[in-house]
């Protein structure tokens, strides 16, 4: 702890198509650089062991959110959106938009939902196997969260599929003014009015995820002009997450037939398969935090006022933590992964996306005898997320 280390630097870019394309190798570079390594293209820290980003997460009074996630400083610079109420924010500003969110997505809340969950995607596979061959990711992964998700917050019909540039316009707006980010906002206004008309009370049902966020301000938990930026952060975490969630386990399912034919032995690993999934794709795969003092990571110190990247997916394959990491294994002890973050901040609509999981893989593993991906595989370029742009397969 007292001893300083001379900081380790490295040239590589981690908002590259280079680096999307293969983000394994540069992870254990930056993994095996040391504990942070200044990243001299954007001047600012990276994180990739296991340790350190689990130790960064749970410690939000020095690794501070209220100065944005991205790489973008909220202290010098103004920022992209209005900043969320809950991932912009810290203790104990952050607490009272959490606090009403853990409420509306908490277990007991989920229950009722699960029955249709089941029969959504049991009807999907259905139609699927009748046509033969589908692109996982239009037809599956984000077919099935574009139909359960606005219906679970009380969304109207049409549209919904705006919900997906939305989202991967805030996802790459964390990373650089590069031309992901640039592509992804060039219908920016439309989409970003669409979703501000969206979060208002008297656009959403009077049941569901919406009312009762709105439900809250009545109560005084958040006030009324609040509620609506409440909505917005379920409407923009909601979607993009789970498409690429979704997309990566029936990826690894469909490239490892010895786990697909384990799941189908067993239908009730559906669970322990998609959780596999998020730790070994990690489909957020960085999130930016922000010192307030100057500190150390691991001997390296690090001023105040730095921006400090948090790699996810590179310490969900550290195999420091996690024996033979680059396996794809649903029976594995896979706990403590950080695919859904830690801390004070860890994903509030985890129950939800687990049950979404849950759902798909185990209609898959009751309808389908095999998955064959039978066309070119492409990947979907974000400055945030990890996912796919098409994934065509034969379903048995
Ligand atoms: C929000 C928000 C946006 C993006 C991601 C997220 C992963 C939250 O607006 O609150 O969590």
């Amino acid at each position: 702890m007292s001893a300083t280390l001379d900081a380790p630097s490295s040239d590589i870019d981690p908002f590259s198509e280079a680096f999307f394309a293969d983000p394994h190798r540069f992870h254990a570079t930056l993994r095996d650089a040391g504990p942070a390594v200044r990243l001299s293209v954007y001047n600012i820290w990276a994180v990739a062991g296991y340790a350190e980003v689990h130790a960064m997460l749970h410690d939000w009074e020095i690794f501070s959110s209220a100065r944005g996630v991205g790489i973008q400083d909220f202290a010098r610079e103004k920022p992209f959106r209005l900043p969320s109420l809950v991932l912009e924010t810290d203790p104990p500003k952050h607490d009272r938009a959490r606090n009403v969110l853990n409420k509306v997505l908490s277990p007991g809340n989920m229950r009722g939902l699960k029955a249709r969950f089941a029969a959504e995607a049991d009807a999907l596979v259905a139609r699927l196997l009748a046509a033969g061959t589908c692109d996982a990711v239009t037809d599956i992964a984000e077919e099935y969260p574009l139909t359960v998700f606005p219906d679970a917050v009380g969304m109207p019909k049409e549209n919904r599929r705006f919900l997906l540039p939305y989202g991967n316009m805030v996802f790459n707006s964390f990373g650089p003014q590069n031309s992901f980010f640039t592509d992804a906002v060039r219908d920016a206004g439309v989409v970003f009015d669409w979703v501000q008309r969206q979060s208002q009370r008297d656009a959403l049902a009077p049941t569901g995820f919406g009312a009762d966020i709105h439900a809250a301000a009545d109560r005084g938990e958040i006030t009324h002009e609040e509620a609506p930026m409440v909505v917005r952060s379920i409407l923009t975490a909601g979607v993009d997450t789970t498409v690429s969630g979704l997309g990566a386990a029936i990826y690894c399912l469909a490239r490892y037939p010895d786990q697909f034919a384990k799941l189908r032995a067993d239908p009730t690993l559906a669970r322990a398969a998609f959780e596999e999934a998020v730790r070994y794709e990690t489909p957020v795969q960085t999130f930016f935090r922000t010192t307030t003092r100057d500190t150390e990571i691991g001997g390296v110190p690090i001023a105040e006022g730095e921006k400090v990247l948090m790699f996810l997916g590179a310490a969900n394959r550290d195999p420091r933590r996690f024996d033979n990491p680059d396996a794809y294994d649903i029976t594995r002890k896979n706990a403590g992964h950080v695919g859904f973050g830690s801390g004070v901040h860890e994903c509030v609509g985890q129950v939800f996306a687990r049950m979404e999981g849950e759902a798909m893989l185990t209609a898959l593993a009751r309808g389908v005898t095999a998955m064959e991906i039978c066309g070119p595989v492409k990947r979907r370029y974000n400055n945030t997320l990890r996912g796919l742009a098409s994934l065509p397969i034969r379903l048995h």
